[in-house]
């Protein structure tokens, strides 16, 4: 099994004043969101990540969402630059957390970059320009990762808040995609090589879903999609995260998973 490291932060006890786009504010139940969250990483731990849990912090709201703070690829690790200025400071910690593990090149203004806006699948890296990562962002991510070998692509996000909340990798060449959500297009053709497999059209929240090893960790509220991956022989276990997603956070959000070591 590879050695895998997941980097996870406590659920602050300010999460009821976090950031929100597309939904509308209701009560979070701060206790029931750190249970769920324990689940969550126990499953990640189930999965055969060790753990790094980062402390909450009471002035860092959005901060249990650690995978908007960075991107982590085989060589390199970017830390971010959110688009949302309540969570910039959040990246300080993640990067110290990363250093052990990286070298951290840091995004600076004016580039913003939200980490859950940047789909990396093989040596393909996908962009999303969405309300949280501008164009200085996606150029300062092409001039630092085309050297090593990837090609970086922008994708225009529609009426999602994050690409990654539009679309996903469940297998090695199959990606769960919301197409009214995102330009499917760079995705799509028969030269792209991706199986694209759509939501169902009742759980348009579905698209977010967290490849580890061959299992999709997965929401429980979405059955009919989950019922779709499961009928392609992908093995789903589902977490419920119903606290987390009142703050707009979905499976992706809450972890950062990546190699121990670029050789594993
Ligand atoms: C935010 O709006 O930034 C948080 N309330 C939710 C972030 C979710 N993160 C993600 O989709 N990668």
């Amino acid at each position: 099994m590879q050695n895998l490291i997941a980097i996870t932060r406590e659920v602050s006890p300010a999460i009821a004043r976090c950031e929100l786009t597309h939904i509308s504010r209701q009560a979070i139940d701060v206790e029931k969101a750190r249970r769920q969250h324990l689940a969550y990483e126990q499953c990640l731990a189930g999965l055969g990540c060790t753990l790094v849990r980062l402390p909450a912090d009471p002035r860092l709201p959005d901060s249990v969402f650690v995978e908007d703070t960075a991107v982590v690829l085989d060589e390199v690790a970017l830390a971010a630059r959110p688009g949302a200025r309540s969570r910039r400071a959040e990246t300080k910690s993640v990067a110290e957390a990363l250093a052990a593990y990286r070298r951290v090149f840091h995004i600076h203004a004016p580039c913003t970059l939200d980490g859950g806006d940047v789909l990396v699948v093989g040596s393909r890296v996908f962009v999303g320009m969405s309300r949280r990562t501008n164009q200085a962002g996606l150029e300062e991510v092409r001039s630092l990762l085309t050297p090593l070998g990837y090609r970086v692509e922008g994708v225009p996000v529609v009426s999602a808040l994050h690409l990654k909340s539009a679309v996903t990798q469940v297998a090695e060449r199959a990606l769960l995609v919301n197409h009214n959500w995102t330009d499917t297009s760079a995705f799509a053709g028969a030269d792209s090589g991706f199986e694209l497999i759509d939501v169902a059209p009742e759980e348009p929240f579905g698209a977010n879903a967290l490849l580890i090893g061959e299992t999709v960790v997965y929401p429980e509220a979405y059955p009919l999609t989950r019922r779709r991956l499961e009928d392609r022989e992908i093995t789903v276990v589902a977490v419920d995260i119903s606290e987390l997603a009142k703050a707009e956070g979905g499976v992706t959000c809450s972890s950062l998973v990546f190699r121990a070591n670029h050789s594993d």
